[in-house]
C-alpha cells in the first residue's frame, strides 16, 4: 500500500500543535509538524511521535474489561453497560445520587466529547464531583469570576505582540504555554526579545524558559504574593499608573492603595527572597514598557496563596494599563465562542461543602484533595473516572487505591489499565486518538490568536469499538431511572446518536462570531473549517472584555473585600521580618514541581521513546544544599515530608536555587499487573505522597502540591527496600 498523509493535531497536551501524520499499512511512519498550522507553524516537540505510539500500543486497552476477582477479563459494552447500570442505579436508589462520584482528568478537555463529560455530571446530579481543575487552573477561574465575573473569563497572555513578557510560575519552553495556548512557545518568546521587547522569569528553578530570558528573578517557593504587593507599593507610591484609567475601567483602588501603602519592597524581600531594588525595577519596568504582561501559571497556582496570587498577577497588569489591550492580557474569540455564556455558569461558591464542611464546592465541584477521604467515610460508594488517573496525579496519603478498592462500582473510561484503573470494576477504552476526528472547543478560548482547527481521523476504529462521547452518553442512560427503560433508553440512545459533539460544534461555529449565521454567506461553516488542513486564522486577539464583563457594575474589581483580607493577613505575617522561621521542625527544604519535555502528567511513560535515556525522576537539588548533607550527585536520597518519604536518585544542579528541591509528578508505576509493562520497568516515585492534601489554596481549594516542606538524607543502600 502507498503511503498516505493526514493533517490534524496532536492531542497530547494543550498546545494542540498541527501536525502531518503518514500512514503506510496501517503502520504510523511518520509525524511531522505541519508548516501550514495557523497556530503552532510547523512547531512540533518530541512527544507528538507518541500519537503513532499510542495508537500501536499494545499495553493500550482494545475490549472493555471486566473485573473477577483480581483479574480483568474482556466483557461486550452490551453487557458491561447493563451490568453498570444496574449497580450505579441501585446505588443511587439507596445511597442518594451524590453517592456516585465522579472525576474528570486532564485529556477530557483536550477534546469535544468532553461535551458529554459535562453532561454525566449533570445527569448524576452529585455533590461528588471532582477534576485536575483543583490541582490546576481552580486559583485562575476563582479569580476570574471574582474580577470580571465569570470563571471563564482567565485571561490569555498576548504573547506576540507584547514588548515585555513577565513569566510567573509557568514553563512554557516545556509546557508550551497553559491557559494560554502557545505552541511553540520558546520561539514565541525570542521573537519578544527580537522585536526589542524584555522576557523575565521568576522561578525558584532557572528553567528552560529562563534560559531563554534577559532576567530570572529566583524567588522563593512561595515569594510570589510578597513580590507582587511589593510591586504594588512601588506603582502606588511613586504614582506611575494612569489613575483616570484605571478609574474608567476598575473599582477598589483606592481600597488596593490603602493596603500597600505600608508594605515596602524592603518588607517583601525576606518573604520573596528577592531584594528590594529587583522589587522596585519590576514595577518600574512594567510600568514603562509599551505593553507589558504578567503571565502566571500553576507553579503559583498550586499554593495555599494560589488565588491571592493570580487576582494581583491580573491586578498588576490592569492597573498598569495593560488588561484587555494588545500585548498585555488579552480574551480569545474562538470560532465556538464560549466566553459569553461564562457569566451564565453557576460558581455556587460553597452551595455544599466537603462531608467535614471545610472545603466548598466552586462551581459545582468539591476539591479533589478530599477524594479519599469521603469515599473512606462511606460518602462515595461507587465512582466513574474519565481521561483521568488520581491515584498518581493528586495527593491523597497514597490511600486513594485502596479507597477505590472499597467501593462498590468502579468505572474507569481510559486508555489503560493505569493506576487508577486497576481498581476498577469495569474499564471502558474509548479509540486511539488517531481513530476520531474532533474540533477543539476549549483551547481554543484560551489560545493567543483566534484561530479555528478541525483534526481529521487518521484510521477508522474498528467496528465494535465506542468513541469517548459514545461511552459517556451510555452511562448517561444507564444511570438515569428512566420509566419502561427497554424502550425509553432506545430512544435516548437513538437522540445521543445524533447529538454527536462535532455536529453540536457544527452549530456552534455557523452561530458563532464568524459564522454564517451572523456574517453572511462568507461566513465560517464546518465544512469550510473542515476544508482546512491547517486550520482557519482568525486574526490577532483583540480587546473584548467590555462586551463579556459579568459584573454587576460591569467593571474589573481590583478589590474584593475578603481577598483584600487574605492579603492583610499575609502582610501582617511579614511584621516580624523572618521569614525563615516558617519552616516547620525537622523540615527545612521546599519541594517544587517540575515538568519534562518527553514527560505528559502520569500516563506516557509506557513508550519507549518517551523514557529513554536517563532517569527522569530525580530530586533537583543545589550544590550548596548537596554539599551541607554530603550528599552527591546520583545517590539515591529519602525525601521526607510529614507525609510520607520516596527514594530518588539526586541530581546536583546550580539550576535550582538554595533551599528549594524539584521533583517530577506523574511516576511511581511499580503496581503489579500489565497495565503499563514498559513504564513499569523505569517507575519513578510519586511524589503525591508528600503533599498534604489538607494544604490547599486558601479560595478555591486547588492542591497546593508546590512549597511543601521536606527533609532530604542518603537513601539506605539496601535494595530490599527498593532502591534502583
Ligand atoms: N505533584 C503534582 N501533581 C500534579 C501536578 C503537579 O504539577 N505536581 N499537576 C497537576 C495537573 S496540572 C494536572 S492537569 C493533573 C492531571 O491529572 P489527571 O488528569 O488525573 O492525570 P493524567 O496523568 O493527565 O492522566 C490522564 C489519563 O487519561 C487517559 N487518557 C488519555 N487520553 C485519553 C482519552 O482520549 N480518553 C480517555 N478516556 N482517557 C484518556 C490516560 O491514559 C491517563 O490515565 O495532575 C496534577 N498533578
Ligand atoms: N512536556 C509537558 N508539557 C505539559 C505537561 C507535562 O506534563 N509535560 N502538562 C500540561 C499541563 S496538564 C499543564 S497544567 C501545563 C502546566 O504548564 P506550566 O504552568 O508552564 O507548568 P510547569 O512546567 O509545571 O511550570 C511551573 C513552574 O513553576 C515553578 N514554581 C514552582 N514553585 C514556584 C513558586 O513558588 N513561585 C514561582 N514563581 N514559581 C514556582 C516551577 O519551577 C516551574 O518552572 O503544562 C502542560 N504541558
Ligand atoms: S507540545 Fe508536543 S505534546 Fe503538546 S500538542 Fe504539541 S506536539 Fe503534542
Ligand atoms: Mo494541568
Amino acid at each position: 500500500m502507498s503511503a498516505t498523509t493526514i493533517a490534524r493535531q496532536c492531542t497530547l497536551c494543550e498546545a494542540h500543535c498541527g501536525i502531518l501524520v503518514t500512514v503506510e499499512d496501517d503502520r504510523v511512519i511518520r509525524i511531522e509538524g505541519n508548516p501550514d498550522d495557523v497556530l503552532s507553524a510547523g512547531y512540533i516537540c518530541p512527544k507528538a511521535t507518541a500519537m503513532g505510539g499510542l495508537h500501536h500500543d499494545p499495553d493500550r486497552l482494545r475490549t472493555p474489561l471486566r473485573r473477577v476477582g483480581d483479574r480483568f477479563e474482556p466483557i461486550g459494552w452490551d453487557e458491561a453497560f447493563r451490568e453498570i447500570g444496574q449497580r450505579l442505579r441501585r446505588i443511587r436508589r439507596e445511597h442518594g445520587a451524590s453517592a456516585v462520584g465522579m472525576y474528570l482528568g486532564n485529556p477530557a478537555a483536550h477534546s469535544s466529547s468532553v461535551i458529554y463529560g459535562a453532561l454525566l455530571r449533570v445527569a448524576l446530579m452529585t455533590r461528588n464531583f471532582y477534576s485536575a481543575s483543583s490541582i490546576d487552573q481552580f486559583p485562575q477561574e476563582f479569580v476570574a469570576w471574582r474580577m470580571f465575573g465569570a470563571n471563564l473569563l482567565m485571561p490569555v497572555v498576548d504573547i506576540d505582540h507584547t514588548h515585555r513578557l513577565v513569566i510567573m510560575g509557568a514553563n512554557p519552553a516545556v509546557s508550551n504555554g497553559s491557559v494560554s495556548t502557545m505552541p511553540g512557545a520558546k520561539l514565541r518568546i525570542q521573537k519578544v526579545r527580537r522585536r526589542g521587547g524584555k522576557v523575565v522569569v521568576i522561578d525558584p528553578r532557572r528553567t528552560e524558559t529562563a534560559r531563554l530570558a534577559d532576567e530570572h528573578v529566583a524567588i522563593a517557593p512561595g515569594g510570589d504574593p510578597y513580590l507582587l504587593l511589593g510591586m504594588l507599593h512601588v506603582l502606588v507610591t511613586e504614582k506611575l499608573c494612569d489613575e483616570d484609567r484605571i478609574r474608567a475601567q476598575c473599582t477598589g483602588w483606592d481600597e488596593l492603595r490603602a493596603l500597600v501603602a505600608d508594605f515596602t519592597p524592603e518588607r517583601a524581600a525576606a518573604y520573596a527572597g528577592v531584594d528590594a531594588e529587583t522589587i522596585r525595577q519590576l514595577a518600574r519596568e512594567h510600568v514603562a514598557a509599551p505593553s507589558a504582561v504578567l503571565y502566571a501559571r500553576i507553579g503559583v497556582c498550586q499554593q495555599v496563596t494560589g488565588t491571592l496570587t493570580h487576582w494581583l498577577v491580573n491586578t498588576i497588569n490592569a492597573v498598569t494599563g495593560n488588561l484587555d489591550r494588545p500585548g498585555g492580557q488579552m480574551f480569545a474569540k474562538p470560532a465556538v465562542d464560549l466566553a459569553p455564556f461564562g457569566r451564565f455558569v453557576p460558581m455556587a461558591h460553597g452551595a455544599w461543602t466537603d462531608s467535614s464542611g471545610r472545603f466548598k464546592s466552586f462551581r459545582s465541584e468539591l476539591p479533589v484533595a478530599v477524594l479519599a477521604d469521603e469515599m473512606e467515610q462511606g460518602h462515595i460508594r461507587a465512582m466513574i473516572t474519565y481521561a483521568g488517573n488520581p491515584v498518581l496525579s493528586t495527593p491523597q496519603r497514597g490511600r486513594l487505591g485502596a479507597a477505590l478498592d472499597g467501593l462498590e462500582c468502579v468505572v474507569a473510561v481510559d486508555l489503560y489499565l493505569t493506576e487508577t484503573a486497576r481498581h476498577a470494576d469495569f474499564v471502558l477504552p474509548p479509540v486511539s486518538p488517531l481513530e476520531h476526528a474532533d474540533l477543539d472547543l476549549v483551547l481554543a478560548t484560551f489560545s493567543v490568536r483566534n484561530n479555528v482547527r478541525f483534526s481529521e481521523r487518521v484510521f477508522e476504529p474498528p467496528k465494535s469499538a465506542l468513541e469517548d462521547w459514545e461511552i459517556l452518553a451510555r452511562l448517561i442512560t444507564e444511570v438515569l431511572p428512566l420509566p419502561a427503560r427497554s424502550i425509553t433508553s432506545r430512544a435516548l440512545n437513538g437522540v445521543f446518536d445524533k447529538l454527536s459533539p462535532l455536529r453540536m460544534a457544527m452549530a456552534g461555529i455557523a452561530a458563532g462570531p464568524y459564522g454564517v449565521l451572523r456574517r453572511g454567506w462568507n461566513g465560517l461553516t464546518f465544512g469550510k473549517v473542515r476544508a482546512a488542513p491547517g486550520g482557519i486564522d482568525l486574526g490577532p486577539l483583540r480587546p473584548r472584555l467590555r462586551s463579556l464583563i459579568g459584573t454587576k457594575d460591569r467593571k474589573v474589581q481590583l478589590a474584593p473585600e475578603d481577598f483584600l483580607i487574605g492579603a492583610r493577613t499575609l502582610i501582617d505575617d511579614t511584621s516580624d521580618g523572618v521569614a525563615s522561621t516558617k519552616a516547620p521542625e525537622g523540615f527545612d527544604l521546599r519541594l517544587i514541581g517540575r515538568r519534562h519535555l518527553r514527560s505528559n502528567n502520569s500516563w506516557l511513560h509506557n513508550l519507549p521513546p518517551m523514557v529513554k535515556g536517563r532517569d527522569r525522576c530525580t530530586a533537583l537539588m543545589h550544590p550548596a544544599d548537596a554539599a551541607e548533607r554530603g550528599l552527591s550527585d546520583g545517590e539515591p536520597v529519602t525525601v521526607t515530608s510529614r507525609m510520607g518519604s520516596i527514594v530518588v536518585p539526586l541530581e546536583v544542579s546550580d539550576d535550582i536555587r538554595t533551599g528549594a528541591i524539584a521533583i517530577p509528578h506523574g511516576w511511581g508505576h511499580q503496581d503489579p499487573g500489565v497495565g503499563w509493562r514498559v513504564a513499569a520497568q523505569l517507575p519513578g516515585a510519586n511524589v503525591n505522597l508528600l503533599h498534604d492534601p489538607s494544604l490547599t489554596d486558601t479560595f478555591s481549594g486547588c492542591s497546593a502540591v508546590n512549597n511543601t516542606w521536606v527533609s532530604v538524607t542518603p537513601a539506605p543502600t539496601d535494595p530490599a527496600l527498593g532502591i534502583r
